[in-house]
């Protein structure tokens, strides 16, 4: 009897079996090639900015572009509360807003207290590239605003004049930021050149104290891209983010060799040692390596973030989260 089995056919099996196993750990070490263009962007109004974003970006369009058409999106639209036109108050009853803006030469721009512009995002911009400075606030901010050619717009809709109203009968102090009180827009873009940009645009805490600043404009809190490892942007208690550096904290881990989600459980991490309410208060991060990879992470549940790349689409991913 012969056996069909023999040991040529062992040796090719073996050899054979050897090379696969030597290629699949190969292909694991290899560097996978990039994933891009992506843009990632926080809460459920991330998706449309995504868009906007994403229509730039697929026609080759850069980062930069990208993240700043992606939030004027949220900026314009009045039925968000927390961002441009249509965000809550302070507790005067008068609107003011946050952003900045960082591109993928380390440069950025910034206006903080910013009245009556309907797309602070885009004065940043101007700040960053017409001035020697990084940041604006208050009148400043506006006068500059106005010199570069944003008209003046009531940013107050009647539903947020109500709902201040109604606020201010109870006599209440404001709120903090938690899981029902939150939505800031942060948005991480990846272009098809490989660079990075961030845009983050607020309108704060509702009723906040007048010339309350929060971590949305701040780079390094708020917002921070190093093209060489990856972008992060944080919603939430801003006081909380900027205790921890949030967003610059992010990018370290990164660069430290963390993945974009480790790197976002990191930040949280922080944000929890270094403030004892935690437990009632909502931060969270999103980020972006060069690479395309995606994270996010916060501390309370009901985080969502919306991510756009060529292979899944524009989908809304929910945040895990510390609690
Ligand atoms: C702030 N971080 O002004 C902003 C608010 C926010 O989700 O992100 N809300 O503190």
């Amino acid at each position: 009897m012969t056996n069909t089995f023999d040991r040529r056919d062992l040796l090719v099996t073996a050899v054979g079996g050897a090379l696969l196993t030597q290629c699949s750990a190969e292909s694991e070490r290899a560097p996978q090639p990039p994933k891009r263009p992506v843009v990632v962007s926080t809460w459920e109004h991330g998706l449309a900015a995504n868009e906007a974003a994403w229509q730039i970006l697929e026609q080759g369009g850069g980062a930069l572009d990208a993240a700043e058409a992606g939030v004027r999106v949220t900026e314009a639209d009045p039925s968000v509360t927390t961002v441009g036109i249509g965000g809550l108050p302070d507790r005067n009853g008068r609107v003011s807003l946050d952003a900045c803006i960082m591109g993928p030469d380390g440069d950025c721009g910034s206006v903080a207290g910013l009245e009556e512009t309907l797309h602070p995002i885009s004065v940043a911009r101007r700040v960053m590239e017409q001035t020697p400075h990084v940041m604006l606030v208050g009148q400043g901010a506006q006068d500059f605003a106005r010199s570069q050619g944003f008209e003046a717009v009531d940013l107050l809709t009647p539903e947020a004049e109500a709902a201040w109203r109604e606020w201010r009968a109870t006599g209440e102090e404001a709120p903090v930021i938690d899981a029902e009180n939150h939505d800031t827009i942060g948005l991480l873009a990846l272009d098809q050149q490989g660079d990075l940009a961030g845009a983050c645009t607020t309108s704060g805490a509702k009723f906040k104290l007048p010339g309350r600043v929060g971590d949305s404009p701040l780079i390094g809190p708020g917002l921070y891209v190093d093209n060489e490892v990856g972008a992060a942007t944080a919603t939430g208690w801003g006081e909380a983010v900027i205790r921890a550096v949030g967003s610059f904290l992010v990018v370290e881990r990164m660069r430290a060799g963390r993945t974009a989600q480790q790197a976002c459980e990191d930040a949280v991490d922080r944000v929890i040692s270094k403030n004892p309410d935690w437990r009632s208060i909502q931060v969270g991060f999103i980020a972006l390596s060069t690479a395309g990879d995606v994270g996010g992470f916060c501390i309370d549940r009901g985080f969502e973030f919306a991510v756009r790349d060529g292979e899944r689409g524009n989908v809304l991913l929910p945040g895990p989260s510390r609690l």
